[in-house]
């Protein structure tokens, strides 16, 4: 039964110290069980602000590296050994080091999505939230950002003064929507708003009525008085959407907009996560000292 097994969580967080957290893109029963939902950032920073021994990290692998990054001293852990991100996997550390060779005066700004080893490697990250910011930040014209070539393309248009060397990495969730399959949701929602994500294409940004992270987004259909709404990011949004706004109509962009590395957390491997503490996430200490570099640059933005 369901709910024995969401009673022993909560017992099992009590004797353990632990705190729950989920992303924005996790499954609707998994949202529920968390202290919190938000973006992967909001999250990390709320686990280190936190008096917790353990954390159970509700995303992808990337994530609750960040989590461990910014609280090396608590026990983090991912509930789904092989929850990754593709689009983070699409950039490496020594790929990485070879395109530094190649533009030595150029920044190295990262992506959140990307692994402990990549963020070690940057001067500064960026979520999808600051991009923008961050890139204006820095010192210098000349800009290597991986690995979403999408949030790069949106960025070098926000900050046309700068050179930006994109990676060629995206997310197949988010790139796979096409220009045509997004000119047919509009057309069947003519009075509908269409809000996006910057992870997707560029010319799906053009048709949109706002670009944005997905925290981003929450407000923004939180805050407008339109009643109508086409969704352009992964559907697990939608569980606060729908939540914060029972008088709104919401529509998925495209049914394809599904994570699925994002949905293969469930209540049970929470449970599980909890009683058998796994999985760890270890990060070699140079790496994290490096990387919390990065992160709390960004920080400083
Ligand atoms: O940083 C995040 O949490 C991701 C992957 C998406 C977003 O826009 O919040
Ligand atoms: Fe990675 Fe895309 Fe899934 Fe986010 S939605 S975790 S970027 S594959």
């Amino acid at each position: 039964m369901n709910s024995d097994i969401i009673n022993e969580i909560k017992k099992m967080k009590e004797e353990k110290n632990a705190i729950i957290v989920a992303h924005n893109y996790q499954n609707s029963e998994v949202q529920d069980l968390a202290d919190v939902v938000g973006d992967s950032f909001a999250l990390s920073r709320y686990c280190a602000s936190i008096d917790a021994e353990v954390i159970v990290f509700c995303g992808v692998h990337f994530m609750a590296e960040s989590a461990k990054i910014l609280s090396p001293e608590k026990t983090v852990l991912l509930p789904e050994i092989d929850a990754g991100c593709p689009m983070a996997d699409m950039v490496t550390a020594e790929k990485l080091r070879e395109e530094k060779k190649k533009h030595p005066k150029a920044a190295v700004v990262c992506y959140i999505n990307s692994s402990a080893e990549v963020k070690a490697e940057s001067d500064i990250c960026c979520t999808s939230a600051n991009a923008v910011k961050v890139i204006k930040s820095v010192p210098q014209n000349e800009i290597i950002f991986v690995p979403d070539q999408n949030l790069a393309q949106y960025v070098a248009r926000m900050v046309p003064e700068k050179t930006i060397h994109l990676w060629k990495g995206f997310c197949v969730t988010h790139h796979r929507v096409t220009k045509a399959e997004t000119e047919r949701a509009v057309a069947l929602n003519k009075d509908a708003l269409l809000l996006v994500h910057p992870e997707c294409r560029l010319e799906v940004q053009d048709m949109a009525d706002f670009v944005g992270s997905t925290s981003q987004i929450i407000e923004y259909v939180r805050k407008s008085s339109a009643k109508k709404f086409i969704i352009g990011t992964e559907m697990g949004i939608l569980h606060q959407l729908k939540k914060d706004n029972p008088d709104k109509k919401l529509y998925l962009l495209s049914q394809g907009m599904v994570c699925p590395n994002m949905k293969k957390t469930t209540v049970e491997s929470v449970y599980n996560s909890l009683k058998y503490m796994r999985y760890q996430i270890e990060l070699r200490p140079d790496i994290i000292e490096r990387a919390r570099g990065a992160l709390e640059a960004m920080l400083k933005v």
